[in-house]
């Protein structure tokens, strides 16, 4: 898994959680003073041009909150295993943040 970021509060949330629960992470730094969020290729992960996104495959997750929901499943960290959030759910996580950004996009 790829995790996008930058020193920001959303992407420091996301990057602590994926620190804490020890998973497989590789951190690939997005410079936000340079435009990087906004090159095609990163458009392709979040068309809404802002970190965090996590890349799992080619499953591409963005909003801090779904990400870190997303992260706690991966690492069956809710109690006796059992995950609230499904993929939909985080799909609609996703959903509500780009909104709440002014755009709809999913
Ligand atoms: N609702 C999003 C907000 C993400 C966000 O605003 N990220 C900022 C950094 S904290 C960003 O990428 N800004 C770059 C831009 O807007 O061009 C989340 O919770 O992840």
């Amino acid at each position: 898994m790829n995790l996008y970021y930058y020193e920001t509060l959303n992407p420091r949330k996301a990057c602590a959680v994926a620190r804490y629960l020890n998973l497989p992470v590789e951190f690939v730094r997005v410079d936000l003073t340079r435009g990087e969020q906004k090159t095609p290729e990163f458009l392709a992960l979040n068309p809404n041009g802002k970190v965090p996104v996590l890349r799992d495959g080619d499953w591409s997750v963005w909003e801090a909150n779904a990400i870190m929901c997303y992260l706690s499943d991966e690492a069956k960290a809710m109690p006796r295993n059992k995950c609230f959030i499904s993929k939909l759910s985080v799909g609609a996580e996703k959903w509500c943040g780009s909104i709440r950004d002014g755009k709809r996009r999913l």
